[in-house]
């Protein structure tokens, strides 16, 4: 396994957008492996391939506050939705912000798991905020991107006031 470096917004690479995975073999299984470390060594909730640069429809979430609760979504595509629910929400490519996004408050996702299984899931709650969050970035969209031009600008000045102290 191996720990993936996580790209950071305003990074243009997280704007591609993801391709389905055609065949799951072993370079997929390995991805997922590597995203899985990745996410919980950061920490996160969740990982999307295209954060790490991959760009593929493969999502990694563990929810769990024991973190052995992995769910692995490849391929995936949201069924049904319902409601509206506001949430604070994170993300590994924007780190140290946080703020509200309003989302579906009720989702039905299709997906395969690494054995290349199709499975459907009903998710409501922290597990259907993140699917979408994740989902957003299969798409090329980071949680900021919801947010107001004023917001956005903001963050774009600290974070890259806060890369020039690090460099
Ligand atoms: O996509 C990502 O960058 C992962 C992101 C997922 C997420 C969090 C909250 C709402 C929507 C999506 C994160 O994991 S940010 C870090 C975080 O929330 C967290 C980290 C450790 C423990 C608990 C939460
Ligand atoms: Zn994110």
């Amino acid at each position: 396994m191996a720990l993936l470096e996580i790209l950071e917004w305003p990074d243009p690479r997280l704007a591609t957008v993801a391709q389905r995975v055609q065949t799951i073999d072993d370079s997929v299984k390995q991805l997922v492996a590597d995203m899985a470390q990745t996410m919980y060594a950061a920490p996160g909730i969740g990982l999307a391939a295209s954060q790490v640069d991959v760009h593929l429809r493969v999502i990694v979430i563990d929810i769990s506050e024991t973190r052995d609760a992995l769910n692995v979504f490849i391929n995936p595509e949201i069924t049904a939705s319902e409601g509206e629910a506001q949430n604070e929400e994170g993300c590994l490519s924007v780190p140290g912000i946080y703020d509200q996004v309003i989302r579906a408050a009720r989702i039905t996702v299709r997906a395969q798991n690494a054995q290349g299984e199709t499975f459907e899931m009903q998710a409501e709650g922290l597990m259907a905020v993140c699917i979408q969050h994740e989902m957003d970035h299969l798409k090329g969209i980071v949680f900021v991107e919801h947010l107001s031009r004023l917001k956005r600008d903001r963050i774009a000045r600290k974070l890259k006031k806060r890369q020039r102290v690090s460099a």
